[in-house]
């Protein structure tokens, strides 16, 4: 624990499944938030529905626990309200990009200044398993028993296309970046999106042959494909596997923002 002082420790035990990454994922973004000084009293964060929507519960700031899929549009609002409060959403692939995803799409249009971290362990992990937008290809959940049969949706490159100021995606196996990368989000005005692929052993390594948490962070590290890496590999003609995901940032850029205080 390198945050402990945002931390509420009379919260504990925690719900989390033993072996899970959202831990990881909340300590990379305190350490991150802690580093800009800011105030507890000015800084506020939100949630949807989800395992990884449980987060702002353990944090020692005012936070709304929202409805599913609905964080973006309540945090919309908070900050426009108050444009001084600093605004960390913490969401997962189901609730950003599932039930939420519109949402998603128009908070990075109108570039929305705040920051999002969404906790993608390519699963609904919360309601036991079933298959959510970024669930693999061939990927068993409970809703597909013979592998995931439709493509993952991308959530940087689709935050990218949609319009947020800054962009980047790391795993729970690369915290140093994964935590810089979120300081840099906080510090850029306008819509910042963070993805950390992030392990759930229970929900989707038990069904995927990765039983093992290490084997489920061996996965993310192997599948990671550093963004240098791959332009790289697309100047020279040479095929990306498709289970691969890239990793780094995706972009950084100053469009006109929402919510800036002046
Ligand atoms: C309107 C509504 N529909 C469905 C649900 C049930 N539900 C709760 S959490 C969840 C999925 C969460 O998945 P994700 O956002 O990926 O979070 P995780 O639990 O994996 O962190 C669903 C479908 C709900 N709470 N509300």
């Amino acid at each position: 624990m390198s945050a402990d002082d945002w931390f509420r420790t009379d919260r504990l035990p925690h719900i989390y499944c033993t072996g899970c990454g959202n831990g990881t994922i909340i300590n990379c973004t305190l350490e991150a938030v802690d580093a800009m000084g800011w105030n507890k009293n000015d800084t506020v964060f939100i949630s949807g529905i989800g395992c990884s929507s449980r987060a702002p519960g353990y944090i020692v700031t005012d936070s709304l626990h929202t409805t599913h899929g609905r964080a973006l549009a309540f945090a919309t609002g908070v900050k426009l309200a108050n444009p001084r409060l600093h605004i960390v959403v913490f969401t997962g692939d189901g609730d950003l990009a599932a039930i939420g995803g519109n949402h998603f799409i128009h908070a990075c249009r109108r570039n929305v200044d705040m920051t999002v971290v969404c906790m993608n362990n390519m699963i609904y992990g919360m309601t036991g398993g079933q298959g959510s937008p970024c669930t693999p290809v061939g990927a068993l959940s409970t809703t597909t028993p013979y592998g995931m049969g439709e493509p993952v949706f991308d959530l940087a490159e689709l935050a990218v296309t949609a319009g947020a100021n800054y962009v980047a995606r790391w795993t729970s196996y690369h915290v140093t970046e994964l935590t810089r990368a979120i300081q840099t989000g906080l510090e850029t005005p306008g819509f910042s999106f963070i993805e950390a692929m992030v392990q759930c052993p229970t929900a989707y390594g038990r069904r995927n042959k990765l039983r093992q948490v290490s084997d489920m962070i061996t996965y993310l590290k192997t599948h990671a494909l550093l963004m240098q890496k791959k332009k790289r590999m697309e100047e020279e003609g040479e095929p990306i596997p498709p289970e691969m995901f890239a990793v780094g940032e995706f972009t950084r850029r100053s469009r006109p923002a929402l919510g800036v205080p002046k």
